[in-house]
């Protein structure tokens, strides 16, 4: 075992939290306030190759690995969440699922610009009635020789209206349940794909969330992702490595707070003293790096079994279902040790308090987390 870093795996680490803080902070609070996509921020995490991290140089990504990513991924989220879900989406569900399963056409012409950062994509699974019972789509993609023709709804889709690539999931053969569905790849201009409205919601406010809607898009054959029937097993395997992404956004969400209440407590002087002197604080803020601590070794152990090969199904449920809740958790506190002034904007906790929620919902509840977990168990 080695708990060390490496060299290279700090500097990254560093990168990224240098962009948070020179590039990210300055305006995320008007950008929270105001629904305000971060797209000059995106194009330049594109330039720093953080729109592709994993994604082999060959097709324009920057060849690192999940431990890389999570680290990143940590550090943009402790200050911007919105800006990380981006990025989130666009190298764990989009990049991931294209490389490993797209072929090499599909590669040529979607991977590219989306890893180098040309393009943002979008993972569309959700639909009105059907969230956590992902096998429930009413969303078809019916084969009419050389095309299909897509015609449904899906829900609050991260990158709704700013991405250019949709990966759409539809039910293409009723009768044979989850191995009748497909996974397609979907342009924006496609004839008949209308985005919906914006959501309006409690956090990660600089995203933008969308349902959409296809009315007989002929989506052509060559944009089916793998064999027919492999749209199910696709979404599933996509959304094993998406929730080390959300697992390492929670992750930061909890240390951002965590690293301002800290900071805080030793300022705030209270019955004559810096409030961190007292032990009401002083144990909340041991309570919290404990927390973080084994929040974080969860998600790196995860990241690691990926990189080493290992299945991570299970690895990534439990470190998103206890990083989630560790977020929820932790920045209610740093909202507390705050006070008063953690209920301002101006002191980022209650943003923060606001945005951990979502890594509780998306990309699997976590009772759906729980699901996973608790199968593997009692399979054995
Ligand atoms: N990798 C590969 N295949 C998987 C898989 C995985 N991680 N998880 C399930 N599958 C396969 C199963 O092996 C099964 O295939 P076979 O019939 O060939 O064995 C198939 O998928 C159906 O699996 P299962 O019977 O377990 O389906 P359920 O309807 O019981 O649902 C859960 C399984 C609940 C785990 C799934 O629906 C799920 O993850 N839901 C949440 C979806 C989600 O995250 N939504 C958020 C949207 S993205 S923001």
């Amino acid at each position: 075992m080695n708990f060390e870093l490496t060299e290279e795996h700090k500097m990254i680490r560093d990168a990224a939290r240098d962009f948070a803080q020179t590039e990210l902070l300055p305006g995320v609070i008007e950008r929270d306030e105001n629904q305000t996509f971060p797209t000059e921020q995106i194009k330049k995490l594109g330039e720093l190759g953080f729109m592709g991290m994993m994604v082999s140089p060959k097709y324009g990504g920057a060849g690192m690995d999940t431990i890389s990513y999570i680290l990143a991924m940590e550090e943009i989220s402790k200050v911007d969440a919105s800006c990380s879900v981006v990025m989130s989406v666009n190298n764990s569900l989009v990049c991931w699922g294209l490389e490993t399963f797209g072929n090499e056409e599909q590669k040529e012409k979607y991977l590219k610009p989306l890893a180098s950062g040309e393009m943002i994509g979008a993972f569309c699974l959700s639909e009105p009635e059907a969230g956590s019972d992902a096998t429930s789509q009413q969303t078809t993609a019916i084969d009419k020789g050389d095309h299909y023709l897509l015609n449904g709804t899906k829900n609050w889709i991260t990158n709704g209206s700013s991405a250019s690539v949709y990966l759409v999931i539809a039910q293409t053969d009723l009768e044979k349940g989850h191995k009748g569905i497909n996974a397609f790849i979907i342009e924006k201009d496609m004839h008949g794909f209308v985005v919906g409205a914006k959501e309006n919601k409690l956090g990660i406010r600089g995203s933008d969330t969308h349902s959409l809607m296809f009315t007989d898009v002929k989506v052509p054959k060559e944009n089916r992702i793998g064999e027919d029937g492999f749209g199910f097993k696709f979404a599933m395997k996509t959304l094993s490595g998406g929730r080390i992404g959300i697992a390492a956004q929670a992750l930061g969400i909890a240390s951002g707070a965590y690293e301002l209440a800290l900071k805080y407590s030793k300022e705030r002087k209270a019955f004559g003293t810096e409030i961190c002197n007292h032990q009401a604080i002083a144990f909340k803020l041991a309570d919290m790096i404990t927390e973080i601590t084994a929040a974080r070794h969860l998600v790196m152990k995860c990241a690691w079994d990926k990189d080493q090969g290992n299945n991570y199904d299970v690895s990534s449920a439990m470190a998103k279902l206890y990083a989630s809740k560790v977020a929820m958790e932790q920045t209610v506190e740093a909202v507390q040790i705050h006070g008063g002034n953690g209920f301002v904007k101006e002191y980022h906790v209650e943003r923060l308090m606001r945005d951990a929620k979502i890594t509780q919902i998306y990309e699997g509840t976590s009772e759906i987390q729980k699901i996973v977990i608790s199968r593997s168990v009692i399979k054995g």
